[in-house]
């Protein structure tokens, strides 16, 4: 076994089913080994794509999603990605190639400071510097990237740990030829520096699939809590992407917060807890209803610029956290409960230490009311009359048209932030968005990821045009590997988000539009299936076509060509 299989026999031991790349010569023994220990290697035609991918797969799945990528401008490519997964608490292991140990700062082939570039994005980094050490530190990296707040770990694998002993003494050998002393002493040294990195190989022992335990939420904290649930009249609970990280829990978590009975957001991952229609989520107004809750509970969400940093919530409250991140329980406003620990398992636990009773059903009738009419404000909204398809009418058709099996990715501006508030995911961990980076460009990747773990769901990627730029070129991949997704771009023909505000501000669109282009056949280039559509009245029917080529193995990119709406007017985040 060379390296390359000890990684990939880890890899294998750690039950990961999916190896996202983009090759180099650095990294060739990790590719290869995969494959023959049955892990489906996806090569991707960007870096990024390849850590957004294992990102979603992670996020899908509860267990770290693996990218491996080659030296140099192959890692620079991930940072992005790696930050993305960094802020999302996404738990990434990353695999980096790297220059031969004997050659590190000697001007070899993309020899940069590797670790310098990924430690502060990263939750741990390890570099290996002989091949007996490789088993250990991969099992650190599972380790570390699940363990308390999870995220995104960095391996660097050096060329000459990955090749077989005889390989790399070649390799070495060959460099050192010449009969002078200077010769003979290189050459020697060359030997022992090969003698230490294949040294201690028979103890190198490769163990079991780690699953570290989720931080338990303190029992006596649960007990509190519950005690001043019961007393509250108007509590509000949210619920984040942090509760739904053990995945296989999610259906639990869902029941818990059915038994609360506690009028409910969900945000980030959260999103689809509750199913499509769940009396007791509501998905307007809550800046209202923070403002009137006597009792605000947040279950891994922070107090950051998505709550205006804490001053959404009342100050006459009581604000109770549950986060796994001591920062975050108290980032911006420090809570009059703060539980430290898992949110998922808090509120299993907390729905059991309250008895079951029907409560709060004035409060959740008067929210129910406001949830409602603004919903029928958007309905209102999807008639207005538009020069081509209106988002608010296309985002409503995408509802109707969608499968119960649905996985949701959004990326992109306003035409994604029209979605979020009208599509709704059908079921616990059927929505993906970067999440508070507010990155552009996750939706090939996070679509990848998605259709791999989820190959029999329907997978619908959501693009503002501008963003789709980022993931236009992986078309290629899911042609290629036959990953069948339905992409859906809402074509302003502009980054609209960008623009709204900068016209309005500074009176000048420079720098925001782009051309109305024909990305369907972009698509149909890379040999998928492209469809356009500019008509309202066709908008179901096109959907429906789509869905049918994509149920027969074909990806879709449908191309909607877009008017204006003022549905977005006002919104800002800063
Ligand atoms: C990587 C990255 N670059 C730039 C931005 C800034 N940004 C936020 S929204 C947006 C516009 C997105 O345009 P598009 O995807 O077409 O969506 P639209 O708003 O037009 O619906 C931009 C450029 C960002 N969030 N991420
Ligand atoms: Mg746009």
């Amino acid at each position: 076994m060379h390296g390359g299989d000890l990684i990939a026999s880890v890899l294998q031991a750690q039950a990961t089913r999916f190896l996202f790349t983009l090759c180099g010569g650095h990294i060739s023994p990790i590719l290869v080994g995969c494959k023959q220990r049955g892990i489906r290697v996806i090569d991707t035609r960007h870096e990024a794509t390849a850590v957004f991918a294992a990102d979603a797969v992670a996020r899908l799945t509860g267990r770290p999603g693996v990218a491996a990528v080659t030296a140099g401008p192959g890692l620079t490519n991930t940072i992005t990605a790696v930050k993305n997964a960094q802020i999302a608490q996404s738990p990434v292991v990353l695999l980096g190639g790297a220059a031969a140990t004997a050659l590190k700062g000697r001007g070899a082939l993309q020899d940069i400071d590797q670790m310098a570039l990924l430690r502060p994005h990263v939750k741990w980094a390890g570099a290996a510097r002989r091949v007996a050490e490789l088993p250990a530190l991969l099992e650190q990296a599972f380790r570390e990237a699940q363990s308390g707040v999870p995220g995104p770990v960095f391996l660097e694998c050096p060329i000459d740990l990955l090749y077989d002993e005889a390989i790399v003494r070649q390799l070495y050998g060959a460099s050192s030829s010449g009969r002078g002393l200077v010769a003979q002493a290189t050459r020697l040294y060359l030997r022992q520096h090969v003698r230490h990195l294949f040294a201690g190989m028979s103890k190198a022992t490769i163990g079991g699939e780690i699953v570290p335990s989720a931080p338990e939420p303190d029992r006596a904290m649960i007990e509190q809590v519950a005690q001043r649930l019961l007393r509250a009249d108007r509590p509000v609970l949210l619920v984040g992407s942090q509760a739904l990280l053990a995945a296989h829990e999610a259906a639990e978590v869902a029941r818990a917060v059915e038994r609360l009975g506690i009028p409910t957001y969900l945000s980030g991952m959260g999103r689809g807890l509750l199913g499509r229609d769940h009396p007791l989520q509501m998905r307007h107004q809550r800046r209202a209803a923070l403002r009137e809750a006597d009792l605000v509970l947040l279950a891994g969400v922070p107090c950051d610029f998505r709550l205006d940093y804490g001053r959404q919530i009342s100050r006459r409250a009581c604000y109770i956290a549950a986060n796994r991140s001591p920062d975050d329980l108290k980032l911006n406003r420090r809570p009059s409960i703060g539980v430290l620990g898992d949110p998922g398992m808090f509120l299993r636990r907390l729905a059991n230490s309250i008895p079951q009773h029907e409560r709060w059903s004035i409060w959740r009738t008067q929210l129910r009311a406001r949830d409602q009419a603004r919903e029928d404000e958007i309905a209102h909204k999807a008639h207005a009359p538009s020069a081509h398809i209106n988002p608010v009418q296309l985002c409503r058709a995408i509802e109707d048209a969608i499968d119960p099996s649905a996985i949701l990715i959004g990326d992109g501006g306003d035409f994604v932030a029209t979605a979020s508030y009208t599509v709704r995911p059908r079921a616990p961990l059927a929505w993906l968005d970067p999440g508070a980076f507010g990155t552009l460009g996750v939706g090939a990747g996070f679509a990848l990821g998605a259709k791999l773990v989820h190959p029999q769901a329907e997978v619908w990627a959501l693009f503002g045009d501008g963003a789709l730029g980022y993931s236009l070129a992986e078309f290629d991949t899911f042609t290629r590997h036959g990953i069948a997704i339905i992409a859906v771009v809402g074509n302003d023909a502009g980054w609209t988000q960008i623009a709204r505000e900068q016209i309005d501000m500074l009176h000048d669109d420079v720098g925001t539009t782009l051309a109305q282009t024909d990305y369907h056949r972009v698509a149909e280039g890379f040999g998928a299936a492209g469809l356009l559509v500019d008509d309202p009245e066709l908008v179901p029917d096109v959907l429906q076509q789509a869905r049918k080529l994509a149920a027969s193995g074909t990806p879709v990119l449908v191309n909607t060509v877009l008017g204006k709406t003022d549905f977005r007017k006002g919104s800002i985040s800063m």
